[in-house]
């Protein structure tokens, strides 16, 4: 069975680890084979995958049988995104313990009101709990985990929301206080000021997580300049790299009415063959089929 330690070991090493968005088992594999250090189980990405916007319409279930696929296919660490924990603490129980059965060795819960709103939408409702409901939450989280392994991340949206960096600090004490292992800032900021103006004033020992995907130029060198910053998410880009392809892909296949130009452009069927295994089938076929 896997068990969520690879992460905590990889975190031990202090290096900054880099995580990846997937939506499926094959851009788990994709991810992994590119050299990621973990799996981002977005729920933004499956959403999309749908075709629907991310404002907890995706059941619990939907996402979890994402995560398993996930867990079969890739030997990455997997961080879950699992929102705002599917409603109030009793749901969190519930989530967690299927989340730790699933193979997940971090879950990511945020502090919004569920239904939640996507993060990033110019003039998003945001709605956040109460900070003590929220410390429930995840005390509930902490309780119910089996393995301490699993880390437990409190992901704070007061930037999000427009609360301003006070009220961002205050709510990421008080959830290191109820015992989250680690913070994830959120902030759809176009630059990283917001960010690292939070990250210097940050005084908590829990390491910090960031997803930056609003504020693209904090790259690796930037984000080692600030320190204290464990983990970041590159979080959605699975799922629009495969709008960019296809959308380049379908629109070269129109204007050329047919496929004759695009195809030496795009993976062959023996690369899509090799993600799926089928030499193992093949050779099985051979062992096994009489
Ligand atoms: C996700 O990828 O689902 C996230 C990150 O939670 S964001 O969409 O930026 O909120
Ligand atoms: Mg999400």
């Amino acid at each position: 069975m896997r068990t969520p330690n690879q992460l905590k070991k990889s975190l031990a090493s202090h290096h900054l680890l880099h995580v990846m968005a997937a939506h499926s088992p094959l851009s788990a594999r994709l991810a992994e084979e590119a050299g990621f250090d973990g799996l981002w189980a977005s729920g933004f990405e499956l959403s999309a995958l749908y075709g629907l916007a991310d404002v907890s319409l995706i059941s619990m279930t939907q996402h979890l049988d994402m995560v398993r696929a996930m867990a079969e296919h890739s030997s990455l660490p997997i961080v879950a995104d699992i929102d705002t924990g599917f409603g109030n603490a009793i749901n969190v129980i519930y989530a967690i313990q299927q989340y730790e059965r699933a193979g997940a060795a971090a879950v990511v819960i945020e502090d919004k009101t569920f239904p939640k709103v996507t993060s990033l939408v110019a003039d998003g409702r945001q709605e956040l709990l109460r900070t003590e409901e929220f410390q429930g939450k995840i005390r509930a989280a902490i309780a119910t985990r089996r393995d301490p392994d699993l880390l437990v991340i409190a992901r704070t949206e007061a930037l999000i929301a427009g609360l301003g960096e006070e009220e961002a600090l205050k709510r990421a004490a008080a959830y290191e206080a109820a015992g989250a292992d680690m913070i994830l800032i959120h902030s759809k900021q176009k630059t990283p000021d917001e960010v690292e103006s939070f990250v210097r004033a940050w005084t908590g020992k829990a390491p910090i997580v960031i997803v930056p995907t609003a504020y693209p130029e904090m790259n690796e060198a930037r984000i080692k300049a600030l320190g204290k910053i464990a983990i970041v998410i590159y979080g959605n880009h699975a799922i629009r790299a495969s709008v960019t392809a296809m959308k380049d892909v379908f629109a070269r296949i129109q204007k050329d009415r047919g496929i004759q130009n695009v195809n030496r452009d795009i993976v062959s069927v023996e690369e899509v063959f090799r993600l799926q295994k089928m030499d193992q089938i093949k050779a099985d076929e051979k062992r096994f089929l009489a």
